[in-house]
């Protein structure tokens, strides 16, 4: 069969609390496989990955960076020449959602105006123990016009769906310049200025975010 193959590769940095499951999912989605006692990212990880849309391949690179608030200054670093974003928090772990808004606020000043921001509740399967309701999710997203999936590496539910739309948001974003994600990062740095004021964000009892 003859592939056309596109020659930037398109790089995917995933951030987010610690232990929130940014590893599994990048193993899901790379290898296809699982490990229930992953350990801490240390830095920052690289992955490699090919990806075929429409018949043509892409090339996707996926930066894995830690959570530990040790790594926040040098992670940073690796937000500006991302492609895209994938915010990961932990469905079952509220304090991980709450800090969405501060690591929104991080890569906001980092990131490439055009280049697609996506929220993603991790562990979907553990559906007991769930404390961030979808609708709640949802309805944070909307207001800041970003797109919103729930996945779990375990069984690996919405890992495909998550990085093929994701991939395909970036290509869209490179043909149109009025992309919907340039309109995105004005309306994410309005809405979040709100949020905040609206709601003081309380000091992290973990430590979490402050960069
Ligand atoms: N049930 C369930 N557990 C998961 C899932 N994904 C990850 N875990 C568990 O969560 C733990 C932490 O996952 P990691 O992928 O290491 O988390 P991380 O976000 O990379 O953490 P840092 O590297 O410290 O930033 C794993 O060791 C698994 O035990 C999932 O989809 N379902
Ligand atoms: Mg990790």
């Amino acid at each position: 069969m003859n592939q056309e193959t596109s020659n930037e590769p398109l790089k995917i940095v995933l951030i987010g609390d610690s232990s929130v499951g940014k590893t599994c999912l990048i193993h899901r989605f790379v290898e296809d496989s699982y490990a229930a006692d992953q350990p801490n990212t240390i830095g920052v990880d690289f992955f490699a990955k090919k990806l075929q849309i429409e018949g043509k391949v892409h090339s996707i690179q996926i930066w894995d960076t830690a959570g530990q608030e040790r790594f926040k200054s040098m992670i940073r670093t690796y937000f500006r020449s991302a492609s895209a974003a994938l915010l990961v928090f932990d469905l079952t772990k509220k304090a991980s959602f709450d800090h969405v808004n501060a690591w929104l606020a991080t890569i906001q000043e980092d990131i490439a105006p055009k280049a697609p921001i996506v929220i993603v509740g991790s562990k979907s399967d553990l559906v007991e123990q769930r404390a961030v309701p979808e609708k709640n999710v949802r309805s944070f997203a909307n207001k800041l016009g970003l797109e919103y999936f729930e996945v779990s590496s375990l069984n690996s539910e919405g890992v495909q769906n998550l990085f093929r739309s994701t991939v395909q948001k970036i290509i869209e974003g490179q043909t149109d310049s009025q992309s919907p994600e340039r309109k995105r990062s004005t309306r994410v740095g309005s809405e979040l200025h709100l949020l905040m004021k609206d709601k003081e964000t309380p000091k992290d009892p973990d430590g979490c975010c402050g960069f």
